[in-house]
């Protein structure tokens, strides 16, 4: 049965959290407390609820065990950056590239939004931790929320336990996060008003407060903006942490690669918001004998271990993962991890009760129901998914799991890579100097925008580490305080590398077959992670680049054998245009220009040199070096 508590009879004993669960029960005003506890009964009531209040549809259990579809409101699909907030003291806190109010304005403005917006509804008390329950990264977390699909999703994607309420009393701390999808059921006459499969609130705030360690979501149910460990407080508020206290929290998959030779590799890898975290973290290695592991596809913390080394955990517990795009060919491993255990948001039925996306089949089914809940045809002109369709599931359920990713102390990072979607100028993979140019690496990411945010489609945009819309404070000093973290490291930081899968040739089409060959660079960054000489590379004003082989005998350079791409082909995925590359640093310099006197001075070095390397090769042509 639900513990149908109020605070005084809660499972909890450290006071502040007592009193802050009151307090915002005074203020919301829902009709009943329940604290959760994280069971598998909780999970299936819950489940079970939400089927029957039309949230979820409960899939067919022969073809989807255990299985929901939830459709969300059309206007609630993604994270809303321009309704996510910073509020530090000061806006020079928050910097050029957040949006920044002032803390107690912000908190009178959530204040009088919450005021009764629970009413009718449940509030949920839902105790979490971030990382494996006491480990020595892990962090503690207690989400408030009237929306039981967030506390299901919560149960799969974060440790939900009534022992993190032990450890709060323990640790006495913990951060609190609070979110209403701002849709009472009851108004203040007492009035009620039956409730839709959907709740939420046009308008919309995903505030975070640094100095308080506090996050308030308001109005909307999705993702994000919802799943308050993920973006909000293992990314935004743990960025401001791991600033305080000297480690990282990063938009970071973490991977797992094993050698023919059986040496294992650790890769933590920063790509914007639907540009292939997941399918890099659930790699099948095309290369023979090369084996890959996940521990994680979306948020690295990462701290300096006892022996020196980069140690990185996966703070979550499962996958929030973009469904389109993904199908046997893209990715195999994914496909097979959601076969069963999935919550499924915003893709289409089939008639028998399965579900279907753009990318998981070539042929689409003959007839569905769409995202929105309509008769679909492969006639239609609009996706029956939508595009930032996303699945969740527990990390326990991906077939390449790694063995040791729930080990507390992490595992330790050999390289770091950043990457955006590039249809043009950024080369297939570069290796950094050393950690200042792989810093100025990170710091000049651009992206061609995807549908995980509001925003334009393919729209360029600088990503700083894939950090944009997750930093939660002032960008220049977050980069300060990384080529900090390079210092701490010294002999022990990893190689840091950039790369680009999405490179298109003249004709449009993807230059870089991506997905599983993508084993191809990994491997070529693994052994430069161990190798001391520069064989099997060759040096470009950017950076150092793999020869290519285009047979398996050179094997310090890339392998491309068998994947029967021309000469011209391969020039082009690592072509850098000078007058191109020209442009691209003017560029980089105008945006720099915004940090003002914050910019480190180390990055403005960094560019000043590129500038030189650039211009010294106006005069001779790039190319690839062919071996
Ligand atoms: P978030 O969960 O939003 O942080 O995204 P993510 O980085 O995990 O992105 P994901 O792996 O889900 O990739 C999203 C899209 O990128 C899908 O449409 C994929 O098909 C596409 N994609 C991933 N890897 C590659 C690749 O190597 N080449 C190409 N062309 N597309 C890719
Ligand atoms: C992203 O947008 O980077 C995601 C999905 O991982 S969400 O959890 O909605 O932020
Ligand atoms: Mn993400």
């Amino acid at each position: 049965m639900p513990q149908q508590t109020d605070s005084r009879h809660a499972p909890a004993t450290f006071e502040p959290l007592l009193t802050w669960v009151d307090e915002i029960a005074q203020l919301a005003q829902p009709d009943r407390i329940e604290w959760c506890t994280g069971s598998r009964e909780e999970f299936d009531r819950l489940c079970q609820q939400l089927v029957d209040a039309g949230t979820f549809v409960r899939l067919n259990p022969k073809k989807r065990p255990n299985s929901f579809l939830a459709r969300s409101n059309p206007d609630d699909v993604a994270r809303v950056e321009s309704r996510t907030f910073i509020c530090s003291d000061q806006e020079s806190e928050a910097g050029p590239t957040n949006n920044w109010r002032e803390p107690a304005a912000m908190k009178a403005k959530l204040q009088e939004l919450m005021a009764g917006s629970m009413r009718g509804r449940t509030m949920y008390v839902v105790p979490f931790s971030m990382g494996p329950i006491g480990g020595p990264i892990s962090q503690a977390g207690v989400q408030i929320t009237d929306s039981p699909y967030a506390v299901v999703n919560m149960h799969i994607m974060t440790r939900v336990s009534d022992a993190v309420l032990d450890l709060i009393a323990e640790q006495k701390t913990f951060v609190p996060a609070i979110h209403t999808v701002g849709m009472p059921l009851v108004d203040e006459e007492g009035n009620r008003r039956a409730d839709v499969a959907w709740p939420c609130n046009e308008t919309k705030y995903i505030c975070h407060f640094p100095k308080t360690r506090e996050i308030w979501s308001y109005g909307s149910g999705y993702g994000g903006n919802a799943l308050l460990g993920k973006k909000c407080f293992a990314l935004r508020i743990a960025s401001v942490m791991a600033r305080d206290e000297g480690w990282l929290a990063e938009h970071m998959l973490i991977l797992k690669l094993i050698s023919p030779q059986n040496e294992e590799f650790h890769v933590a890898a920063a790509f914007p918001s639907a540009c292939g975290k997941t399918n890099l973290a659930m790699l099948a290695p095309t290369l023979p004998g090369w084996r890959a592991e996940t521990l994680g596809d979306d948020i690295a913390w990462m701290r300096p271990g006892p022996d020196g080394k980069l140690r990185a955990i996966n703070p979550e517990a499962g996958f929030f993962g973009v469904a389109p795009g993904t199908g046997p060919d893209t990715n195999s491993v994914a496909t097979k991890m959601i076969e069963r255990d999935t919550i499924f948001t915003n893709v289409a039925l089939t008639p028998d009760g399965d579900v279907w996306w753009e990318g998981l089949t070539a042929k689409p089914p003959a007839q569905l129901i769409d995202w929105r809940g309509n008769y679909w045809t492969p006639e239609s002109q609009t996706p029956a998914a939508h595009p930032n369709a996303r699945f969740t599931v527990a990390a326990a359920n991906c077939p390449t799991i790694a063995s040791d990713w729930e080990s507390p102390e992490g595992v330790a990072i050999d390289a770091i890579l950043f990457g955006g979607r590039r249809a043009t100028n950024v080369p297939l993979v570069t290796e950094a100097h050393d950690w200042p140019h792989g810093v100025f690496m990170g710091a000049t990411v651009s992206s061609e925008q995807t549908a995980a945010a509001e925003g334009t489609v393919g729209q360029l945009r600088r990503d700083p580490f894939a950090m944009l819309p997750f930093c939660g404070y002032n960008m220049a000093d977050y980069w300060a305080h990384w080529l900090h973290m390079g210092e701490i490291l010294g002999e022990n930081a990893p190689k840091i590398f950039t790369v680009n899968w999405f490179r298109r040739g003249a004709d449009g089409r993807f230059l870089w077959p991506g997905f599983a060959e993508n084993s191809r660079v990994l491997a070529w960054i693994a052994r430069r992670t161990r190798q001391q000489d520069e064989a099997g590379s060759w040096i470009s004003p950017l950076g150092l680049h793999p020869d290519v082989a285009t047979d398996a005998r050179n094997d310090a350079g890339l392998d491309v054998s068998g994947l029967e791409l021309d000469s011209e082909n391969l020039e082009e995925l690592f072509a850098i245009k000078p007058e191109l590359w020209h442009h691209e640093t003017e560029q980089i310099a105008t945006y720099f220009e915004q940090f003002g006197d914050k910019l480190p001075r180390a990055l403005g070095e960094q560019l000043t040199a590129l500038r030189e390397r650039i211009s010294g090769e106006h005069s001779s042509r790039f190319g690839a070096s062919m071996s």
